[in-house]
C-alpha cells in the first residue's frame, strides 16, 4: 500500500500492541458493534483481516487500515489527532498508542499509530468504555438546537427491549441520540460503575459484544473471569497496571485539562501471560477552556463537564481487587 506521509512526529517509545477492531469468530459469530457497515478492504482485505482478526473492537466501522509493520491507520479525526499529538509529551504517553503523524492514502487522511497488538501472539482483548457518560456536553447542546431523530437507534433499542421506547418514540419509530446514549448508559454499568464492557475477543477467536445489559458487579466479574480464563496471574498483572495508570492519570496535565468521553481501556494478554492495558479512542476527548480542570471523580451535572473517568477506574480497580481476594 502506498502511503504519503503528511507530517511525521518522532517515534516515541512504543511499548507493544494495538487498537481495536473486531471480528467475528468462534461460536458467537457476531461482528463487533459498529462493524455492521464494514467497508470492503479492497486488495488488502485478506492480509489485513489475517493480521488483525479482531477488526475493530471499538471505533467506527471502516475506520481502520493496515499500516507499515507495527503500525495501523485510523481515519482522521482532528480531536483524536490533537490528543495524540499532545500526549506524546505527557506523562500518560506509555499508556496510549504511539503517534506517527498523518498519512494520505487514496485521497483520505489517516492517523498513523502504534499497533498495540503487534507484540502478542493470538491475544485475548477486552474493550472497556470508561466514564459515567458517553456523550459530550457539546453533543447535548447540539441535539437541543438541532434535534435529529434516529431510526437506527430506535431499532437497536427495540432489539434489546421493546418496552424501552416511550409511546411517542414508538409513534415516531425513532429516538434522539442523547436519549439512546443515556438509555445504554443506565442499561449497562456506565452509570452505576463508571465503566462498561464493550466487547471481548478471546484467543480462540470467539467474540462477544453482548454486554449491553451487563450492569451488576457480579455480571461484570463473571465476564472478566471468563476473559482471563480464570487466570489469577493475568488478573494480578492487570490490576497492578491499572493502579499504576491511575497514579499517572492523577499527575497528567493532559488528563486534568480534558473532558474524556467515549475513551476505552484496551486490555490485551496472550498465552505467554504478557498483559498490557492502554487508553484508546480520543475522538470525543476535548480540551477544557484555559485554567479549567476536572477531578474526573465528581458526579456529573450538566455544565461541570465531569466525566467520571477516575471514579470508574477506582471502581474497576476495587472490583479486580475483590475478585483476587475471593
Ligand atoms: C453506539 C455507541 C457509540 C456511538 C454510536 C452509537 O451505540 O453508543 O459510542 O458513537 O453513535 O450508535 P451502540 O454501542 O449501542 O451500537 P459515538 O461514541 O462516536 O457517538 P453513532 O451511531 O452516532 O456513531
Amino acid at each position: 500500500m502506498r502511503l504519503e506521509a503528511l507530517g511525521q512526529v518522532p517515534d516515541p517509545e512504543g511499548q507493544g500492541a494495538a487498537r481495536s477492531e473486531a471480528q467475528a469468530g468462534g461460536e458467537q459469530i457476531r461482528p463487533w458493534r459498529r462493524l455492521k457497515n464494514m467497508v470492503h478492504w479492497s486488495p488488502c482485505v485478506v492480509s489485513f483481516r489475517k493480521r488483525y482478526p479482531w477488526v475493530q473492537l471499538a471505533g467506527h466501522a471502516g475506520n481502520f487500515k493496515a499500516g507499515d509493520f507495527g503500525r495501523i491507520l485510523k481515519k482522521h479525526c482532528s480531536n483524536e489527532q490533537q490528543c495524540l499529538e499532545r500526549l506524546v509529551s505527557d506523562t500518560l504517553q506509555p499508556y496510549v498508542p504511539a503517534y506517527y503523524g498523518l498519512v494520505e492514502h487514496e485521497g483520505e487522511t489517516y492517523i498513523q499509530m502504534e499497533d498495540l497488538l503487534s507484540g502478542f501472539d493470538a491475544p485475548s482483548i477486552m474493550d472497556c468504555k470508561m466514564g459515567v457518560r458517553t456523550y459530550l456536553e457539546e453533543e447535548l447542546e447540539k441535539a437541543r438546537e438541532q434535534p435529529c431523530l434516529r431510526r437506527d437507534m430506535y431499532d437497536k433499542m427495540m432489539a434489546v427491549d421493546p418496552a424501552a421506547p416511550s409511546p411517542e418514540e414508538h409513534t415516531q419509530q425513532a429516538v434522539l441520540k442523547p436519549r439512546y446514549m443515556q438509555w445504554r448508559e443506565t442499561l449497562s454499568s456506565t452509570t452505576t460503575l463508571g465503566f462498561r464492557i464493550e466487547g471481548i475477543k478471546k484467543a480462540n477467536g470467539a467474540c462477544s459484544t453482548s454486554f449491553k445489559k451487563t450492569r451488576q458487579p457480579e455480571q461484570v466479574r463473571q465476564a472478566i473471569w471468563d476473559f482471563v480464563d480464570r487466570d489469577r496471574h493475568i488478573l494480578t498483572n492487570y490490576l497492578g497496571q491499572l493502579k499504576d495508570m491511575r497514579f499517572v492519570l492523577e499527575q497528567s496535565d493532559f488528563f486534568k485539562a480534558h473532558e474524556v468521553v467515549g475513551s476505552s481501556l484496551l486490555f490485551v494478554h496472550d498465552h505467554s501471560k504478557l498483559a498490557r492495558v492502554w487508553m484508546i479512542d480520543f475522538g470525543k476527548t476535548v480540551p477544557l477552556p484555559a485554567q479549567r480542570t476536572l477531578t474526573h471523580r465528581l458526579p456529573w451535572v450538566e455544565g461541570n463537564r465531569e466525566d467520571g473517568y477516575l471514579w470508574g477506574l477506582d471502581n474497576l480497580i476495587a472490583l479486580l481487587g475483590k475478585m483476587l481476594s475471593e
